[in-house]
């Protein structure tokens, strides 16, 4: 258990803050009105957060070599964004990088992005000031409201083929998007339907690139490329831009990056924020040592399976497309950045079969996986290989909805920025998926034809 080192904070103050983030922050107070716009910057001002040794960095461990050397390291609840032969890249905060050098782990605190340089606490932003846009060299990004707009307009723009659905809010009042694309979309038709979502994890800007990119392909497209037409003649596609809306804003809003991950959920009882999405949906949740009960943690796993309002909606629609007893949802990409993967459940165990998917099944994955692999340059592997998850969106999708679900992690391979590479890579690596889904789309009505077995498994569709 990492010792709780806090500086500079009054009882008081911890008393007040713990009253202010109990209480659910409306879209209007968090957004809006200049009340609710003060509070929040007090709330965020005056949080643990703000102290240098609570600041996240990246840093080098040498010495973690294999899967359970990487899951007893991410057991302390840092996250890892990095994973080499006999070395992983974390983040942490100087707290923790001190408690893990205490553990005997050798640490090396690495350079920050001079854009990923928090603001500094001797000049706070004006009370009610916020921040409207990426910093130089990352406004080619899209702000959550830069997004919307892109949104609407495609929708107003091509109807037949692409609808919007409001699916439900974010902790802080944010609309959670779905978008239907397909041939008469606002039928209900008897179709496969795949699905993709990206931006669990606030820092990873690029995931929503990543879906933009998807919805102007799918819809621009459409009639004059055949894959792409006879894609959404034949499927019934979802996507969700953003499942993090809330933190992808909060990682922008002081005019620098803050390289959060988590959602802005307050936790009872700590003047800690955010639970990780990546480890609060309801399957094995916190079962096996990959994620942390210590929400001061990059790796929070929140108070309850599906604690977080996020999971819940996503949860939600996903179960909302079972029709006759059928999950129409046959595949699923989730986005992630970085380290360039394509992974596969499960995540919470290192066994490739076991309870929960038969050797079949198993191959299905791995196959289809490396063919996507292989189209893109990544690297494909089980995610537990990296190290174990629990609590993951795609062992959700997988172990409860019996979803082909796959994990992206985008550019960059290592270094280039990390979480933060420049807008000026967005075409290129967003692109750079678009053979890999189109195979993906029309793989989606039998996955089982990767590995031979169509007419055992996909007979009678
Ligand atoms: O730790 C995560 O949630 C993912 N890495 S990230 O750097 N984007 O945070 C990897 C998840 C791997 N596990 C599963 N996909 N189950
Ligand atoms: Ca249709
Ligand atoms: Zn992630």
């Amino acid at each position: 258990m990492r010792p709780r080192i806090r500086g500079g904070r009054s009882t008081v103050l911890a008393a007040l803050l713990s009253l202010a983030l109990a209480a659910p922050i409306t879209a209007a107070q968090a957004l809006d009105s200049p009340a609710g716009a003060a509070a929040g910057a007090a709330a965020t001002e005056g949080a643990d957060r703000t102290h240098p040794d609570r600041q996240p960095h990246q840093y080098e461990v040498t010495g973690p070599a294999t899967p359970a050397a990487r899951t007893a390291l991410a057991a302390t609840g840092v996250s890892i964004d990095e994973v080499h032969a006999r070395s992983v890249v974390i983040t942490a905060d100087r707290t923790q990088a001190g408690t893990l050098r205490q553990l005997g782990y050798r640490v090396r605190q690495l350079p920050d992005l001079p854009a990923a340089t928090p603001a500094t606490p001797a000049t706070p932003a004006a009370p009610g000031a916020r921040v409207k846009d990426f910093p130089p060299g990352y406004t080619g990004y899209h702000t959550y409201a830069e997004a919307t707009k892109e949104i609407d307009t495609l929708v107003a723009k091509y109807p037949a083929i692409l609808s919007k659905q409001v699916i439900g809010k974010s902790r802080e009042g944010r609309d959670i998007l779905a978008l239907k694309l397909s041939k008469n979309v606002t039928k209900d038709e008897n179709e496969p339907e795949v699905l993709f979502t990206a931006h669990q994890h606030a820092r990873e800007h690029l995931t929503v690139e990543m879906a933009l990119y998807l919805l102007g392909e799918l819809t621009s497209k459409y009639g004059s490329d055949p894959r792409v037409t006879k894609i959404l003649d034949s499927r019934e596609i979802w996507i969700v831009p953003d499942l993090n809306p809330d933190g992808g804003e909060y990682d922008i809003a002081s005019g620098s990056f803050r390289s959060w991950r988590k959602n802005r959920q307050p936790n009872a009882g700590s003047s800690e924020v955010g639970t990780d999405l990546n480890r609060n949906w309801d399957f094995k949740w916190g079962c096996c040592n990959g994620s942390s009960d210590d929400p001061g943690d990059e790796t929070y796993r929140g108070a309850s399976p599906a604690s977080a309002p996020e999971v819940q909606v996503v949860s939600k629609f996903v179960r909302s497309r079972i029709v006759g007893g059928t999950q129409q949802i046959k595949a699923a990409i989730d986005f992630h950045t970085y380290s360039e993967l394509v992974l596969w459940p499960f995540g919470f165990t290192n066994d490739p079969t076991g309870p929960g998917m038969t050797q079949d099944e198993h191959d299905t994955f791995a196959t289809l996986g490396k063919k996507m692999a292989a189209t893109n340059g990544y690297t494909p592997e089980q995610s537990s290989e990296l190290y174990i998850t629990d609590g993951a969106i795609d062992d959700w999708l997988w172990g409860d909805q019996k979803i082909f679900a796959y994990t992206f992690e985008m550019y960059p391979s290592s270094g280039h920025g990390g979480f933060y590479p420049k807008d000026s890579v967005i075409a290129k690596e967003t692109a750079r998926n678009r053979e890999a889904v189109l195979q993906f789309l029309e793989t989606a009505d039998c996955v089982y034809r990767v590995i031979g077995k169509e007419g055992q498994y996909c007979k009678g569709r």
